[in-house]
């Protein structure tokens, strides 16, 4: 996290419908525990007990009129309540913090898919976090149709995933333009590969990490 802060790590899992980030991160914490690395997994909205409320009420079909501006500001609200409560605490410890989604999600779900100007997503941004980013970002990129399938699977659609492909379609372009924004932070997975391609793309940026971290403990 780049707000002074020099200890822990700030990473966010990011990207479509049933993209695997779920999957992911059993796979991410468990080799990075392997490591000797302390980490806390962690999502948005949610991640505390108030976030998780408001994670509720965002998700829940029954809120058919919920206004875009609404939406954006409970994102917020819960990630405000995330930082201060878990992410920033847990970094001051040095551990590293792993979020499925962060605020990416919601220049590509409310900039992009629902329409609301990047302009005013920034102000909250801003507001709330104060400059500070994760370190880095992993995209789970993969075709809208794929993912749709993926997710399909699961039995009933919350509020978000009754919406049309091209909302989807709308969020996937907000991802990749966000990633080639933010070269430097964003690492993008192709997420369409079986389960054991995407393994070995995120083990190499694992041991990318990994490699970091050793050069410098040796200062
Ligand atoms: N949202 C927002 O609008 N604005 C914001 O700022 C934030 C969030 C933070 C909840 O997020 C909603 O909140 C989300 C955006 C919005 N919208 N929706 N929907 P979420 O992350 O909790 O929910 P999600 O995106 O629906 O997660 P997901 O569909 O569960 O995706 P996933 O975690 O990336 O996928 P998964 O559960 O790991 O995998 C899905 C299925 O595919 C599962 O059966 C796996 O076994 C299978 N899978 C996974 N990888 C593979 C591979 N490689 N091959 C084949 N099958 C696979």
């Amino acid at each position: 996290m780049n707000q002074g802060i020099t200890h822990g790590r700030f990473i966010t899992l990011e990207g479509g419908e049933g993209a695997g980030k779920t999957t992911a991160l059993d796979y991410l914490c468990a080799r990075l525990e392997q490591a000797g690395i302390r980490v806390l997994r962690t999502r948005e909205p949610g991640g505390t007990g108030l976030g998780e409320k408001v994670r509720a009420l965002l998700l829940d079909p029954d809120h058919t009129g919920m206004h875009a501006d609404t939406e954006l500001l409970l994102m917020f609200a819960a990630r405000a309540q995330h930082l201060h409560e878990v992410i920033l605490p847990a970094l001051e410890r040095g551990e590293w913090v792993i979020c499925d989604r962060f605020t990416d999600a919601t220049y590509a779900y409310q900039g992009g898919g629902r329409g609301i100007d990047v302009q005013r997503i920034g102000l909250l941004e801003d507001w709330v976090q104060q400059g500070m980013q994760p370190d880095t970002t992993l995209l789970f990129d993969l075709p809208v149709a794929q993912g749709l399938a993926r997710a399909g699977q699961r039995g009933a659609l919350d509020r978000f995933e009754q919406e049309q492909q091209d909302f989807f379609t709308r969020v996937r372009d907000a991802y990749l333009a966000r990633a080639a924004q933010y070269p430097d932070r964003f690492r993008i997975v192709d997420a369409g590969q079986a389960l054991e391609a995407v393994q070995q793309q995120l083990g190499a940026i694992i041991d990318g990490w990994l490699e970091q971290e050793q050069k410098c403990s040796r200062g």
